[in-house]
C-alpha cells in the first residue's frame, strides 16, 4: 500500500484512525486529500479517464463536467438509513434502527477488503466558516472521487478543516465505499454516540456526500439536542430594504419544495431596490445568541441542487450558479457537450441523449434528464451570496418560515400566534412526496419541520427541544406557514411563484418588524384585502389571493385527523404543549 497526494496531517487522531480503515478495507493506495487547485486539476483528470466525468463543452460551460450515475441510485434511501443509538426508543419511530454494536459488526463485515485494487482517498472538511464556535470537522474515507470532488464543493475542504481541527480528536469518522453500487447491500448508517458513519453501496449525493444530511442535519441535530441549539433543514435569506436595513429569514420546505429557489429569489420591478442575498440553501445551524436572539450559519460551501425546472426566469441566480466549475448528474446531454433537462429555458434539441445514456426526442414520453438531476456548484458562484455567509457568529434570524407542497387545503401564507402554536404548525407540515427520496411520489405524508428523514433522534424528543429553545430566547422568530403549490380545479398553480413569492416574503418581514396589518383566523394571522401588494402582478386578482388564501373548517378538520396519524405513532414521547395546541385548533375550527 503507498501513499499518494498531500502527505497525511500531523494529527495522530486522523491517521491512527484511516490506518485502521486502510487495515479493514486494504486499498491499493491512500489518497490525502488537500483541497487545492492543483489537486481539483488531478482528480478531474483521473475522473475523466476513468469515465467518471466526461467534460462537458468548455466554451458554454468553462470547468464543468457531467456524471450519470447507476439508474438504480438516484435519490436518497429512507428505508435503508439507520440511526443506531444504544436504545431504540432514541431513534424513535420514524427511524429505521439497529443496535450499533450488531449494525457495526454487519457494515465491517461488508467493508472488509472493498477497497482491493482502489484508491482510499481521505477527504478532511470543515462544516461551517472557519473559526466559528458553531464549526465542526469531519474525515470523510472514500473510494469515490466523485464524491471527493463533489465534497470540495459543497463543504471547506482540506486545510481550514485541519486548521479548525487542530491537534484534538473531536472529529466525525466517516466511511464511504461504493462497494458495486447494489441496492441490496446498501446502508446509511449514523451512530451518533460515537460520531461516526458508515454508507455503504450508494455514490447518490444525500447518501454519500457525509457532511451534508448525516453529519449537518442528522448528528447535528443530535449535538443540537444536548447542548441547546438546532440543526435544520432550513435555507437562510436576508432581504435587504432599499434603505439598507437587513433582516433575516430562514425557511424548512421539504426536500425539492422550493428552498434553493427561495434562498435565490429576485425581487420583481415592483421591489425595486429591494434586494435578496443568499445566505444558505439547505442547512441552518441556529444558536441562541448573548443578545437573546437566535442566530445561524449554514454548513456548507455549495449547493446540491434540483435541476429541472431551473431556468432563467424562475431562478437566475441558480444558472449563474451552476454556469461553471459545476458537476452536473443524471440531465440529458448532446452530442457536442450541451446539457439540458426539463424546464430549461429552451425546447430540447432534435436530439438527446438522456440520463441513462439512452437516444432521446421530443414526444418520446419519457423524462429526457432524471426529475432528481442535481447540479454541485460553489456557493461563490452565485452572484447574490451573502458576505455573512463567512461570518464566524452568523445571521440574527427574525422568521422561521414553514412549508409544504399542497394542491389543497393549506392557505398561501399564515403566521402563528406565538411560538409554541408555530411549533405545533411546524410539528404538523404535511408535504406530496419528490423524487429527492425513492419510493413514490406526490403522496401526502407528514413531514415535520421537513425533518422527517433527516432528524437523529426521537422525533417526539424534537417537538421537546424545539419548545424548549423558547426558554433560551428572549426575542424569539416570529414562525409562519406558505404554500407556494396549491392549485386550482384545472389543476394549475393559484400562485405565480418563484420571484413574486417577495410578496409573501415583504408580508412577513414587514408583520416581524411591527409593520404589517393581519386579521385573526382559526389558524392564525392573515393578510388582509389590500395587506398584500399585488401592483405589477396583471391577472392576478384580489379574488385570486382570496382563492390561494381560502381555507375551509371542513377541510381543517380532516387536515386535523392526519396530525394525530404522526401523534399516535410518537406517542409516549409527544410534549403535552402539542396535544394542547392541537385541542387549541379544534376548538377554533
Ligand atoms: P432539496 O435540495 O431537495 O432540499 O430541495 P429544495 O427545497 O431546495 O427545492 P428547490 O428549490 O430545488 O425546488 C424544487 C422544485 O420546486 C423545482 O422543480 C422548482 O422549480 C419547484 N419550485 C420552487 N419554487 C417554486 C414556486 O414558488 N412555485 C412553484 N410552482 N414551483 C416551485
Ligand atoms: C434533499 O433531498 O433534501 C437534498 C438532496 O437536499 S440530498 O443531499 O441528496 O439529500
Ligand atoms: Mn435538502
Amino acid at each position: 500500500m503507498s501513499a499518494i497526494g498531500e502527505n497525511p496531517p500531523t494529527n495522530k487522531s486522523i491517521t491512527t484512525w484511516v490506518q485502521e480503515v486502510a487495515d479493514l478495507t486494504q486499498p491499493d493506495n491512500i489518497f490525502w486529500c488537500d483541497g487545492s487547485p492543483e489537486e481539483k486539476a488531478n482528480l478531474t483528470e483521473l475522473a475523466v479517464e476513468t469515465g467518471v466525468l466526461r467534460p462537458l463543452n468548455q466554451d458554454k460551460w468553462p470547468g464543468c463536467y457531467y456524471h450519470r450515475s447507476n439508474p438504480n441510485d438516484v435519490a436518497r434511501v429512507e428505508n435503508l438509513t439507520f440511526i443506531c443509538t444504544e436504545q431504540e426508543e432514541d431513534a424513535g419511530p420514524t427511524n429505521n434502527w439497529m443496535d450499533p454494536v450488531a449494525m457495526r459488526a454487519k457494515l465491517e463485515g461488508i467493508l472488509k477488503g472493498c477497497m482491493k485494487g482502489r484508491t482510499m482517498y481521505v477527504v478532511p472538511y470543515l462544516m461551517g466558516p472557519p473559526g466559528s464556535p458553531m464549526s465542526r470537522v469531519g474525515v470523510e474515507i472514500t473510494d469515490s472521487v466523485y464524491v471527493v470532488l463533489s465534497m470540495r464543493i459543497m463543504a471547506r475542504m482540506g486545510r481550514p478543516a485541519l486548521e479548525h481541527l487542530g491537534d484534538g480528536d473531536n472529529f466525525n469518522r466517516g466511511i464511504h465505499s461504493m462497494l458495486d453500487i447494489n441496492p441490496e447491500r446498501r446502508y446509511i448508517a449514523h451512530f451518533p454516540q460515537e460520531n461516526a458513519i458508515i454508507s455503504v453501496g450508494s455514490n447518490y449525493g444525500g447518501n454519500v456526500l457525509l457532511g451534508k444530511k448525516c453529519l449537518a442535519l442528522r448528528l447535528a441535530s443530535f449535538w443540537g439536542r444536548k447542548e441547546g441549539w438546532m440543526a435544520e433543514h432550513m435555507l437562510i435569506l436576508g432581504l435587504e430594504s432599499p434603505e439598507g436595513k437587513k433582516t433575516y429569514v430562514a425557511a424548512a420546505f421539504p426536500s425539492a419544495c422550493g428552498k434553493t429557489n427561495f434562498a435565490m429569489l429576485i425581487p420583481p420591478e415592483r421591489f425595486k431596490g429591494w434586494k435578496v442575498w443568499t445566505v444558505g440553501d439547505d442547512i441552518a445551524w441556529m444558536s441562541p445568541g448573548t443578545d437573546g436572539r437566535l442566530w445561524a450559519i449554514n454548513p456548507e460551501a455549495g449547493y446540491f441542487g434540483v435541476v429541472p425546472g431551473t431556468n432563467n426566469h424562475s431562478n437566475p441566480n441558480a444558472m449563474k450558479s451552476l454556469a461553471r466549475d459545476t458537476v452536473f448528474t443524471n440531465v440529458a446531454i448532446t452530442d457536442d457537450g450541451d446539457v439540458w433537462w426539463e424546464g430549461k429555458d429552451n425546447p430540447p434539441p432534435a436530439k438527446l441523449t438522456d440520463w441513462q445514456g439512452k437516444p432521446w426526442k421530443l414526444g418520446s414520453g419519457t423524462k429526457a434528464a432524471h426529475p432528481n438531476s442535481r447540479f454541485t456548484a460553489p456557493m461563490e458562484n452565485n452572484p447574490m451570496l451573502a458576505p455573512e455567509v463567512n461570518d464566524p457568529q452568523g445571521v440574527p434570524i427574525s422568521a422561521i418560515i414553514f412549508g409544504g407542497r399542497r394542491s389543497t387545503t393549506i392557505p398561501l401564507v399564515y403566521q402563528s400566534f406565538n411560538w409554541l402554536h408555530g411549533v405545533y404548525v411546524g410539528a404538523t407540515v404535511g408535504s406530496e412526496t419528490t423524487a429527492a427520496a425513492t419510493g413514490a411520489v406526490g403522496q401526502i405524508r407528514r413531514d415535520p419541520m421537513a425533518m422527517l428523514p433527516f432528524c437523529g433522534y426521537n422525533m417526539g424528543d424534537y417537538f421537546v427541544h424545539w419548545i424548549r429553545m423558547r426558554k433560551l430566547l428572549k426575542t424569539p422568530p416570529r414562525i409562519f406557514h406558505v404554500n407556494w403549490f396549491r392549485k386550482d380545479d384545472e389543476g394549475n398553480f393559484l400562485w405565480p411563484g418563484f420571484g413574486e413569492n417577495m410578496r409573501v416574503l415583504k408580508w412577513i418581514v414587514d408583520r416581524c418588524e411591527g409593520r404589517g396589518h393581519a386579521n385573526e383566523t382559526s389558524l392564525g394571522w392573515v393578510p388582509g384585502p389590500g395587506d398584500f401588494d399585488l401592483e405589477g402582478l396583471p391577472g392576478f386578482t384580489e379574488e385570486k389571493l382570496a382563492q390561494a388564501q381560502h381555507f375551509s373548517d371542513d377541510e381543517w378538520r380532516r387536515e386535523v385527523l392526519q396530525h394525530d396519524e404522526l401523534f399516535f405513532k410518537l406517542y409516549g414521547h409527544l410534549p403535552k404543549e402539542i396535544i394542547f395546541q392541537r385541542e387549541l385548533l379544534v376548538a377554533r375550527l
